[in-house]
Order: C-alpha cells, then structure tokens, then sequence
C-alpha cells in the first residue's frame, strides 16, 4: 500500500515567508519548510492499482493555470486545536481544479473525505492539552494580516507520504502541468 495525496506546491519566495512566519511559533511540531505544500486531495494508503488508475485520471485533467495568495491565519479542531495554518484567498480556479482530482481519485475507486475542501497550508500541528493559549492567542494576533505575493499556479502533484519517527517525508510521484 502506498499513502499519498495530491497537493499544489509552493514557489520559493511564498516559502520563504511562510518560514518567517512560522518563526517563534508556540507549537511543539513546526512543519519543516520542504514540507510546506496544499492539498487538494489525501488519498490516503492506496495499492497500486488503484493508485495507477487515478495517476492515469489526473493525466488527462484539463484545467487553466491561475494564481492564488495566501492569507491569514487559522486553527483547525475547534476547541482542541490539532492544527495551525496559512489560509487561501478564494479561487473559483482552485475550488475547479480540487473538483476534478476529487472527482477523478474517486472514480479510481479511492474514498476520499466527504467534508467541504478548506484550501490551506498546514504550519505546524498542535497538543491541545499543552497549548499555550493565551501565548497562541498573542502570537495570532499580531500575524493575522500575513498575506503572501500571489504565486502562479502551473501545475499539480502526487506525492507519496514516507511515515518516519522524526515525521513525514514526501515523495514526489508525478507531475500534471496545467493549461
Ligand atoms: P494537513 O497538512 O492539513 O494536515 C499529507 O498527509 C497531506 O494530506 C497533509 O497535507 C494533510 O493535511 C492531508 N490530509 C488530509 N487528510 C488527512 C488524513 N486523514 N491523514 C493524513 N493527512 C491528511
């Protein structure tokens, strides 16, 4: 079984302020800044049939190029907070294109999450039980109006996802341009 997903990768200088940002964050797992991308889809551990099915959908995915800027910042888990992260300017592109690697990994016969796509890039993960709340709470609130220089997206990606004790590497699988 291979554990993989497809996400939009992220141009050099959006890198570079995300890791600024990201600078003195109060959270016990930063994400290493290699790490940084947007997923449209996690397809989670998949045998390689069905992994050669949906590379072979996601190859014949027709969708403009377009740009997109980063935004803000938000947590995911409510009142345990699980994730910190980089949110997206809406993009009716976007919302298109995650559509159709949706739609294309499930007639793969891959099950991917029914929730509503929330476009973001992961920043660091968070314990819950030992947030420093108010120390999060400043820490936000002084960085609420990040917002990146638009990046121009060209293509999209599959990658694979290697578990490891020190966390997750990633493997890049395939390439889609865009049009
Ligand atoms: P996240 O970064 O917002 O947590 C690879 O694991 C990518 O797939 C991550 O970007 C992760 O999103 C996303 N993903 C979505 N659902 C996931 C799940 N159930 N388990 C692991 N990763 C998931």
């Amino acid at each position: 079984m291979i554990r993989a997903f497809v996400a939009l990768s992220l141009p050099e200088p959006v890198l570079d302020a995300l890791a600024t940002l990201q600078q003195g964050m109060p959270a016990p797992r930063v994400v290493p800044v290699e790490n940084l991308h947007l997923t449209l889809a996690f397809l989670g551990e998949v045998d390689e049939t069905a992994l050669e099915e949906a590379h072979h959908a996601f190859q014949h995915i027709a969708a403009p190029g377009f740009d997109l800027r980063l935004s803000g910042l938000g947590m995911f888990g409510g009142a345990r907070p699980r994730a910190l992260y980089a949110g997206v300017v809406e993009s009716a592109p976007l919302r298109h294109l995650q559509g159709k690697v949706e739609t294309a990994a499930r007639n793969a016969g891959i099950a991917i999450d029914a929730r509503r796509f929330v476009p973001h890039v992961t920043l660091a993960r968070l314990n819950a039980a030992r947030l420093d709340k108010p120390r999060m709470a400043h820490f936000m609130a002084g960085r609420m109006g990040f917002s990146s220089h638009a990046m121009t997206v060209t293509d999209f990606r599959l990658l694979r996802s290697h578990l490891g004790p020190s966390g997750a590497s990633y493997e890049e699988l395939a390439r889609y341009p865009l049009q």
